[in-house]
């Protein structure tokens, strides 16, 4: 592919945007390339987390590409609309645990995509905003719904009616990323907390995302109700005797992923 790159390394996949003349900027084929390495990720039961960046120091992506949007009608914004949110919803729903490595510019949709990951890494020079309200438009690709769930309607109102771009610290301090980390170590750190959730039970891992996902969309008996039948549901599995056999024979447990 020609802009979106995938590496594998054990068991964690690593997805790098890559267009770097225009700070990794997000055109159709980039959400295309994206999407479909996700799919094929998702698809691989080898691979227990992903983590997805920007190639080079400056950017993660500086957002939805203005210069294809500039030229776009009605129907073309509908088309980008659903590549946005295809690639959100697969980062936020695959089975595998995803990872923003935010390295630099992480604006508009490139900020979107960050929202829709399970766990946000920061680099001391990363940037986040969501500008599209200075551009005539709105976030599109989920920034409206997520940016609230993660930081609260307030602040999430603030950085969409403002614009402004908040730094790494910022974002740490309200919440938007889990982590600042010094540039030079983000990917080491985002891969040992990578192969940190991949040595657990990736069945229970995977499990634990739908079930903390849904405590976002449902009141909350109905989550815990949820919770109580995948619960049910794991005690099924052999990863759930494995674990606690080894706790009590004091081993290391040998999971088989169900
Ligand atoms: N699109 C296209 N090109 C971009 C770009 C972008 N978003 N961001 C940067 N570039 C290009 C620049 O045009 C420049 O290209 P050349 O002139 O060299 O050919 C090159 O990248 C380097 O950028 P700068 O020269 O501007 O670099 P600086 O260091 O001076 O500034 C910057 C870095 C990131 C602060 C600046 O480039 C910037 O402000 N970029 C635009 C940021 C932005 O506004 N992004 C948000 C776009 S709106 C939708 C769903 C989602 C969306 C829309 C619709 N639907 C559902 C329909 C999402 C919208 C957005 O993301």
């Amino acid at each position: 592919m020609e802009f979106v790159k995938l590496s594998i390394q054990e068991n964690v996949a690593v997805v790098t945007i890559d267009r770097p003349k225009s700070l990794n900027a997000l055109n159709n084929q980039v959400y295309e390339e994206i999407i479909a390495h996700l799919e094929a990720v998702e698809a691989n039961d080898q691979i227990k987390a992903v983590i997805l960046t920007g190639a080079g120091s400056k950017a993660f992506a500086a957002g939805a590409d203005i210069a294809q949007m500039v030229h776009q009608n009605a129907m073309e914004g509908r088309h980008l609309a659903r590549l946005c949110h295809r690639s959100a919803d697969l980062l936020e729903t695959m089975r595998q645990v995803t990872i923003a490595a935010v390295n630099g510019y992480a604006l508009g949709g490139g900020c979107e995509l960050t929202l829709a990951c399970d766990i946000r890494i920061a680099a001391e020079n990363a940037r986040f905003a969501l500008p599209e309200v200075g551009l005539g438009i709105i976030p599109g690709g989920g920034g409206t719904q997520r940016l609230s769930r993660i930081i609260g309607v307030g602040r999430a109102k603030e950085l969409i009616f403002t614009c402004d771009q908040i730094d790494a610290q910022e974002a740490w301090r309200i919440g938007l990323a889990n982590h600042v980390v010094p540039q030079e170590e983000l990917m080491d750190y985002c891969m040992a907390m990578a192969k940190k959730i991949a040595s657990k039970a990736s069945y229970a891992v995977s499990i634990a995302k739908s079930a903390i996902n849904t405590s976002q969309n449902v009141d909350l008996p109905s989550g815990c109700t949820r919770e109580q039948d995948l619960l049910g549901l794991l005690f099924a599995t052999h990863d759930k005797q494995e674990g606690m056999e080894a706790f009590l024979e004091r081993r290391a447990p040998h999971f088989t992923d169900f």
